[in-house]
């Protein structure tokens, strides 16, 4: 793989449990595919996130899911000549370098943290892992002297923890970590769910509601159907402004997938009712969708080539994490 020293350093993931949806394609990987020429890119299939709720993963779905994860990634257009693409729990430096964040994290930091007091609500009993998410993704980032993380708006929080943890970390021990920060999409960086538009799209809603999310491995009968069914009002506005919530997130759906400019659509849909976005809005993901699944078919048959790629992925970023990593241990009065 080719690589520019002077081109700033991209990192972000996705973790690889349920369906990765039509939001994750348009907040994050449609984000990372665009700007794949200007950065130096490393993607991650975060596996180890996956596992902050256990219940919920079982061996055999995590093993397969991993896979498929890895096939959507290429599927959705990175490119391994640019990019490298790797699982997380093969570079064992994340685990480790989580470890010692945790230890300059102040507690009070991570109960701040939305996302975990939102998932927290729904469980019976609580993992440390799933409250210490946030330090293991601080420990991705920074293991990549990472300029940029592309996300979708969720993430936020997280990235602004990350610096910081990051921050406090240089503070205590000198000047070890670069700062990152997000690059989010003005428009789509919060897709909502078809069936609750004021919720955000997410693969473990959709993976137990259906009409919430659209995967991007779904049939276009699935497509058509969840979208006609999308929760809408009973007038007829249109545009961007005005609208209620779940023709607003149909009308940034469009926009994002067309790149057409918000006058242009508001133009387009001037005369028309509901029902007209929601036809065009169809064909719209179905045409998207298309190209992603046939790719999809091709390389999850090819094993051997999946395969030597997420090895080139592992080899190189076991290489960036484990310089860093020195650097950190070294800086913390650890022994190599
Ligand atoms: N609805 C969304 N719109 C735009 N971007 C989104 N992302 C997630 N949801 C949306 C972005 O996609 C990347 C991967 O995120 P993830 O793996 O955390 O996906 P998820 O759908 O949030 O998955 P989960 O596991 O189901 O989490 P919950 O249930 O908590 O939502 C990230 O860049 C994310 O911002």
């Amino acid at each position: 793989m080719e690589t520019n020293l002077k081109k700033k350093r991209v990192f972000s993931g996705i973790q690889p449990t349920g369906q990765i949806h039509i939001g994750n394609y348009v907040g994050a990987l449609s984000l990372w595919v665009e700007n794949q020429d200007q950065y130096d890119n490393i993607f991650c299939i975060v596996d180890l996130h996956s596992l902050t709720i256990p219940e919920k993963v079982k061996p055999d779905y995590l093993r397969r899911k991993v896979k498929e994860a890895a096939a959507l990634y290429l599927a959705c257009g990175i490119d391994p000549d640019k990019s490298t693409i790797f699982i997380q729990s093969q570079v064992t430096q994340h685990a480790e370098l989580a470890w010692l964040l945790n230890c300059v994290t102040p507690m009070g930091w991570l109960e701040r943290m939305t996302q975990f007091k939102s998932k927290a609500e729904s469980l019976e009993t609580v993992g440390t892992g799933l409250f210490d998410y946030p330090v293991l993704m601080a420990a991705d980032i920074l293991l990549y002297k990472t300029d940029y993380v592309p996300v979708g708006e969720d993430q936020k929080q997280h990235i602004e923890i990350t610096r910081d943890i990051a921050q406090r970390f240089n503070h205590m021990y000198g000047e070890v970590f670069k700062i990152p920060e997000e690059l989010m999409r003005k428009s789509g960086a919060r897709i909502m769910g078809f069936d609750d538009p004021e919720s955000k799209m997410s693969k473990s809603i959709g993976e137990v509601k259906k009409r919430h999310s659209i995967g991007l491995l779904d049939p276009p009968d699935t497509v058509k159907d969840t979208i006609m069914k999308a929760t809408t009002d009973s007038n007829r506005e249109l545009r961007f402004e005005y609208a209620s919530p779940g023709v607003k997130n149909m009308l940034v759906l469009y926009e994002a997938l067309t790149g057409k400019s918000r006058e242009e659509i508001e133009k387009h849909f001037e005369n028309s009712n509901y029902g007209t976005l929601k036809k065009e809005l169809i064909d719209v993901v179905v045409e998207t969708l298309k190209p992603i699944q046939a790719r999809f078919e091709e390389i999850i048959r090819e094993e051997t080539y999946l395969n030597n790629i997420l090895k080139e992925g592992r080899e190189r970023a076991t290489e960036i994490a484990g310089d860093t990593l020195d650097i950190v241990k070294r800086s913390m009065g650890l022994s190599l």
